[in-house]
């Protein structure tokens, strides 16, 4: 389906570019389910109980990264601030609520918000609310999927772009899809923009596991909500019962691996489609990459940055990079 014109909602400040595909979906779902290892994008994880479920599974006392990831913002506020510079044009990718940006706004003093969702509808109330606070900043919503296309509409200011990434979403692409993505971060950076990006690092594999499959089941509820999710995009019949949650550590891949694992026979129905799932087989549903600093500053230079500022907690378990093109 083709994008919608940003001309289409000329001055509500907020331009919807994409527009949900219901065939293509179909098609990537049923592919995945009928796939030899059966395996689902993580994005599918995120319909409204599954927003939820997530924004609990950063509350709970197992999964560390987003207050550790706030922990070093809160404590080097000034010093990031110092690094990226004041009237930057601040694009938030997958901004959500806004919240984690706005927190820099004393700081960074920008010049024009770009909060960037998959849906400017997640994006509105947030804007609303941050435009009477900051009334001196300029600000744009953009509904649009970044893990496609980096390119921004002409409303976005091309000087002093500042990209901000944070909460470790990077982890969810492979070490060579990231290196892509990155690489388009860097184009749209023009010459003298930057990239301000949180990662999870790799850690004791014990704390690791018990992250991404915590003690209340709250990570658990988030992998299983997927199947009713499927049941409501695509018409299979799961039963939540039939499937356990699965979260392990795969060292040599350094990354977290959630599975959905059949607890006995299963065949899964749907219009067009059937797929027979021995007891013990499963659906891989997410990878969240796990880096070491070298590492990732390694990724950073192979997208076309120069050397990050880099700073972290005193355990060592989160990283944030200030990134220039190099
Ligand atoms: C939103 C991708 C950063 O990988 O830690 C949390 C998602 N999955 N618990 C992560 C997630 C299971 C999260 N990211």
């Amino acid at each position: 389906m083709a994008p919608l014109n940003s001309r289409d909602m000329p001055h509500s400040g907020f331009i919807q570019l994409y527009r949900r595909d219901d065939d293509a979906i179909r098609a990537e779902l049923t592919a995945g389910l009928l796939a030899d290892q059966p395996a689902t994008s993580p994005k599918f994880l995120y319909d409204a109980l599954g927003s939820k479920l997530f924004e609990a599974i950063c509350e709970l006392p197992e999964y560390y990264p987003t207050r550790t990831e706030k922990a070093i913002f809160d404590a080097r506020l000034h010093d990031i601030a110092k690094s990226t510079g004041r009237g930057t044009t601040l694009i938030d990718l997958g901004a959500g609520n806004c919240a984690k940006a706005a927190q820099f706004f004393p700081y960074l003093q920008p010049l024009q918000y770009v909060p960037v969702d998959i849906s400017v509808e997640f994006l509105k109330d947030a804007v609303e609310s941050l435009r009477q606070r900051f009334p001196q900043i300029r600000m744009t919503g953009i509904g649009m999927d970044f893990s496609s296309t980096m390119e921004l509409p002409p409303v976005v200011r091309r000087e002093k772009r500042l990209f901000f990434y944070p909460g470790s979403s990077i982890g969810n692409f492979s070490p060579i899809e990231a290196a892509a993505l990155l690489g388009r971060i860097r184009e749209a950076c023009q010459a003298d923009g930057s990239l301000l990006i949180g990662v999870d690092m790799v850690k004791d594999k014990d704390v690791l596991t018990a992250a991404y499959d915590d003690a209340l089941g709250v990570t658990a509820s988030f992998n299983l909500n997927l199947l009713l999710h499927l049941n409501t995009l695509i018409g299979t019949d799961f039963h939540v019962r039939d499937w356990r949650h699965v979260g392990c550590f795969n060292e040599s891949a350094s990354r977290i691996e959630m599975h959905l694992e059949a607890r006995s026979d299963v065949t899964v129905r749907w219009p067009g489609g059937v797929r027979r799932f021995a007891e013990g087989e499963r659906i891989h549903t997410e990878s969240s990459y796990k880096y070491t600093r070298q590492g990732f500053l390694q990724l950073l230079e192979r997208a076309g940055f120069a050397a990050a500022q880099t700073w972290t907690d005193e355990r060592g378990w989160f990283l944030v990079c200030h990134a220039r093109v190099a």
